[in-house]
């Protein structure tokens, strides 16, 4: 597994894309495995965007370890414990970065193309000052952007494969913002993995 990697040159970051981190095989019998409903106990959230009540484009799952509550878009979120295929998933990434340490995941379900993730950044305050995220891509392949805060006309954009890895660390999450845009083009479903570790700061 895990070559070519890819270090991508944006100012402000520091983005790995690892294109064949999980062989096509496993990825694929990792993603049956991850849609079943019986293996992830997959949700659509309400969030609140501008004040409202909004039901996400996609469904959802938070898993980790006891006390990693992860709040964002006024969701809290409670997990679930981290399944052997979690655990897994997440030693395969902290040995291929041995600096890495996760101690949760959110997963995303992306059933086609209508479904989406909007501009954001991971900054919450429980991720702590430089977040490191890990994120894996199973199933359809999907246009990831990339966007300066400060300066949105600098842009970015990947081809999130199956069987790939995104690492984003360092200063990203304070300089760049990412999304997921829906797609009219005929898509199947994708699932993304993103391990993160939250500090134990407040129990909420
Ligand atoms: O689906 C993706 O690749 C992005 C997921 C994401 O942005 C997130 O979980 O914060």
């Amino acid at each position: 597994m895990i070559t070519p990697t890819h270090h991508l040159q944006l100012p402000d970051a520091d983005l790995l894309y690892v294109e064949h981190f999980i062989d096509q095989q496993q990825a694929t019998q990792l993603f049956t495995h991850l849609a079943n409903p019986h293996h992830i106990k997959w949700r659509q959230d309400t969030i609140t965007l501008f004040g409202k009540p909004v039901l996400t484009p996609r469904l959802s799952a938070w898993y980790g370890i006891q006390g990693a509550v992860y709040t964002y878009s006024g969701l809290t979120l409670h997990p679930h414990p981290l399944t052997p295929t979690l655990l897994n998933i997440k030693q395969q990434i902290e040995q291929f970065a041995p600096h890495t340490q996760f101690n949760s995941v959110l997963l995303n379900f992306y059933r086609n193309g209508a479904d989406s993730m909007g501009w954001h950044a991971d900054d919450e305050p429980e991720l702590g000052k430089n977040p490191v995220i890990a994120s894996v891509n199973l199933g359809a392949t999907r246009r990831f952007l990339l966007r300066h805060t400060k300066n949105k006309h600098i842009k970015h954009e990947i081809a999130l494969h199956h069987g790939s890895l995104l690492l984003m660390q360092g200063t990203t999450q304070h300089y760049w913002q990412h999304a997921i845009p829906k797609t009219a083009k005929p898509t199947n479903a994708r699932i993304n993995l993103t391990f993160r570790y939250i500090l134990p700061i407040k129990n909420k």
